[in-house]
């Protein structure tokens, strides 16, 4: 297979996120054979799940990719890549939805639908997390969470994953209406000259959801 474009969320809510998730960026560019194709805006967003934790960062990444062999090997070594990240950014197991030193997710691996059963043998002792998928793309709870979907939307507006009967940019407004627009906040642009964020005019969300900045430009500009 060639190449696959894959879209990662990440979030960090512990020590210092903004430059958590800058050095993730990076990381994630200089992985072997990846190219960074786009990055969202950074968001602070209000959490959600276990709700008594302190505001997460979050962001979106746009990855071309090794396709693999076939898509599930490839999704999972992009898997087994990110978690690699989490853990050498000081990641520790912590209880499911609570603080996190760096959170990454693969969001969307190309148009490809992904279910893969984690192997016998690398199973959790721990009954929370034995029974789960080792891996499930489109992630299983993208679409409910604005946090992934606002960044989303600044790099894929119009895609519709596969199994969604709607696209980013639809979800999002649907999210807004049930989350209001001040769960998440965009806080600074990436800018790609100096690889680091940029707090100058971040914009905002529109009240459709839209992103559009104070000078009419698209976000990722
Ligand atoms: N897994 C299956 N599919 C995937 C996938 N597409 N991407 C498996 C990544 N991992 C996937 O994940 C648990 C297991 O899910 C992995 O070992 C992998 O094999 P984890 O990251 O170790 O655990 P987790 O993050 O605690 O659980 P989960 O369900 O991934 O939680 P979420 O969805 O990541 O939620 N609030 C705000 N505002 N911002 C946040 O970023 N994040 C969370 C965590 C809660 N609240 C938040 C935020
Ligand atoms: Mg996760």
């Amino acid at each position: 297979m060639g190449r696959v474009r894959a879209y990662v969320g990440l979030g960090a809510n512990i020590g210092d996120a903004d430059d958590t998730l800058a050095a993730a960026v990076h990381t994630l560019a200089a992985l072997p054979g990846v190219r960074l194709a786009g990055v969202s805006r950074l968001y602070a967003t209000a959490p959600v799940g276990v709700t008594d934790q302190a505001e997460f960062r979050n962001a979106v990444v746009a990855l071309d990719v090794p396709g693999g062999r076939d898509p599930d090997t490839g999704a999972l070594a992009l898997l087994i890549a990110l978690k690699g990240l989490e853990r050498a950014f000081g990641r520790r197991e912590g209880p499911r939805w609570g603080p996190r030193a760096l959170d990454l997710d693969l969001l969307v691996f190309g148009r490809h639908a992904i279910r893969a059963e984690r192997p016998p043998e690398a199973r959790s002792d721990d009954p929370a997390r034995a029974a789960a998928q080792w891996l499930t793309v489109p992630h299983a709870s993208a679409r409910e969470r604005l946090f992934v979907l606002a960044p989303l939307a600044d790099l894929a507006p119009g895609l519709r994953p596969p199994g969604w009967d709607e696209t980013v940019v639809t979800a999002r407004a649907r999210r807004v209406s049930i989350e209001g627009p001040a769960a998440v906040r965009p806080v600074a642009r990436w800018d790609r000259v100096a690889g680091a964020w940029d707090p100058q005019d971040p914009g905002a969300l529109a009240g459709d959801g839209s992103p559009v900045a104070r000078d009419g430009s698209p976000p990722w500009h």
